[in-house]
This record gives C-alpha cells, structure tokens and sequence, in this order.
C-alpha cells in the first residue's frame, strides 16, 4: 500500500503567522520514515503553492477567501488524483480551511464518512463566527453551508451530509455555532462525553454512527490534543485529549481497516516547543496506520 504526502501550507484561514510550517515540521519529524517502517512505500508530492500571509495588505474577509478558494481547489484535484492512483493521501496543514479541499477531493468518486477530531466545531459561516476567520468554517462549508465560492470549490454542492460526520473531542463552540451543530445531523463527542464514558465507548458510538460508510477520512486538528503534548496550535483550548485517549483513537479507527486519507491540521512550529506537536502527529499517524503496541 503506497501513502501519499501532501503538504498543504494554508495560513490564511486564521490570523497567526507560522501554521504555513505546519508540514516541514512534520516532515522533520519523521513521517515518512515512521510510515516506511511500518511497511508503506511513500511518496512525497511536495506542498501545494498557497499565497502566503504576508502577500495580504490587512486582515480582511474578502481578501483571503478567493486566495483561500483557489488553494482549495488546488488541494481538491491533488486529493482525487491520490485516491485514482490507489494511494492513501495524507495532508499536511497549514489551517483548517484546506480540509475543504482535502475531503472534497478524496470523496470526488465515492462517498467516505469523516471522523473531525478538533477541540472546536469549525461549524461557523459568515453570519455566526466571531472572528471571520475560515479555518472556523471549514466543516460547515463542507456541508454546504456558507460562501457559495467555497461551497463549491471543486465540484458544485456539499461535499458531506450531517449523518456521514462525526466530531470528537469539542469542548469550545461560539454561541450561535452551537445551535448550527446542532441542527447539522453530525454526531458530536464532546470531551464531557468522553470523561463521562471515556475513549472507548465514544468510538464505539462513533463507528456504530459511520457504519455505513466503506471509506473513512480522518480530519486531525491538532489542537485537539491537549497542549502537553501539542503546545504548537494557534488557538490552545484546555482540557484536550491526553496522548493515550488520542492514541487508543487512532488505534481503533485503524481496526476499522476502513482508512483511506487523513488531514493533520493546524501544527504551528512557531508556537512550539521543540517541534513536539509535529512529534506527536506522527506519533497518531503511525498508529491510524497500524502501529501497535504489542
Ligand atoms: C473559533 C475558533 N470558533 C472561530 N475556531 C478554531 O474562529 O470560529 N478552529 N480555532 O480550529
Ligand atoms: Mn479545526
Ligand atoms: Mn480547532
Ligand atoms: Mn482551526
């Protein structure tokens, strides 16, 4: 089986300087040596080009979203390319906003269900979110709710439906997010839910929830994880998943034999401490893939 790296250095989805990193740092960190170890050829495509922060003249909206588009498009048609070759692509943030082309891409032929493991809902449009940043819209976008442009980015139409969705580890939604998610038909896992039956019983809710579904995306932002072991993001919430909740999670989901492409989001090397969070995504990605312990 051959995996396919892609990196997606987005930085325009939010306002911190340094996620554009994202995917050297995790390069650095071993990825593909760890990926070969457990028996996978892989390929590295290199990084789709995104017109950085620093091409921008302010902070606006409008500004960022057709740029946004484009690299959106840009990863969509490298995301089908990776699933026609019979590869497993991985993508290697930069912010949220570019799993709107990852996922658009690798379900371009044939439906997969989307596991969204973030400590936010990314389930803002223009009207709910607070900050206007995209990286906050992408999975609302995902199933169609929110500038047209993005919407539709590589085909036309939503790219989801709420009951293909299920977000685990949420534990900081806007106000009026809230009540978006809620209508959406996702299942959602807050942490609450996983102190009250713990990793375990959430994925078993949350397989049973996707049993439909052949293929399954994994979504990684890496501030789900608790900033012990992934200080690198740009909008740390407390109270994340330890590393061994994150672990048995990607350890069951590679059970499932279902895997076929995964987004590791938002890694900031900038707001780091020695590269750990890139060091703990390759830690999760090693076992989505397979490694176990025994
Ligand atoms: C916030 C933060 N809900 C927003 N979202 C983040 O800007 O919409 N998502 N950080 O990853
Ligand atoms: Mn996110
Ligand atoms: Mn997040
Ligand atoms: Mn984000």
């Amino acid at each position: 089986q051959k995996i396919r790296i892609i990196g997606v250095p987005m930085d325009l989805g939010q306002q911190h300087r340094g996620v554009d990193m994202g995917p050297v740092a995790i390069r650095y960190a071993g990825l593909s040596t760890a990926l070969r170890g457990l028996g996978y050829q892989t390929e590295d495509m290199g990084n789709v080009t995104i017109p950085g922060h620093y091409t921008l003249t302010g902070t606006s909206y409008a500004e960022r979203l057709p740029l946004i588009c484009k690299a959106c498009e840009a990863t969509y048609r490298l995301a089908r390319e990776a699933v026609q070759a019979a590869t497993t692509p991985v993508f290697l943030g930069g912010d949220h906003s570019a799993a709107i082309g990852s996922i658009g891409g690798v379900t371009h032929d044939r439906p997969a269900g989307v596991i969204w493991i973030d400590a936010h809902g990314d389930f803002n449009t223009p009207e709910t979110s607070e900050t206007c940043n995209i990286h906050g819209m992408a999975l609302a976008i995902l199933l169609g709710q929110g500038p047209p442009e993005l919407v539709n980015a590589g085909r036309p139409g939503p790219k989801l439906r709420g009951d293909q969705v299920a977000l685990i580890g949420v534990r900081d939604l806007d106000r009026r997010e809230k009540q978006l998610i809620r209508e959406s038909g996702c299942t959602v896992f807050t942490m609450r839910d996983i102190d009250e039956i713990g990793m375990s019983g959430v994925l078993r809710a949350t397989l049973q929830a996707l049993a439909g579904m052949d293929r399954l995306h994994v979504s990684l932002d890496m501030d789900s994880i608790d900033a012990n072991e992934a200080p690198g993001v740009g909008t740390p919430v407390p109270g994340g998943l330890t590393y061994r909740e994150a672990q048995l999670l990607m350890e069951t989901i590679c059970d499932t034999g279902k895997i076929c492409s995964l987004d590791i989001m938002e890694t900031n090397p900038i707001l780091d401490i020695s590269n750990r969070t890139a060091r703990t995504a390759v830690a999760l990605a090693a076992s989505l893939f397979g490694k176990s312990i025994l």
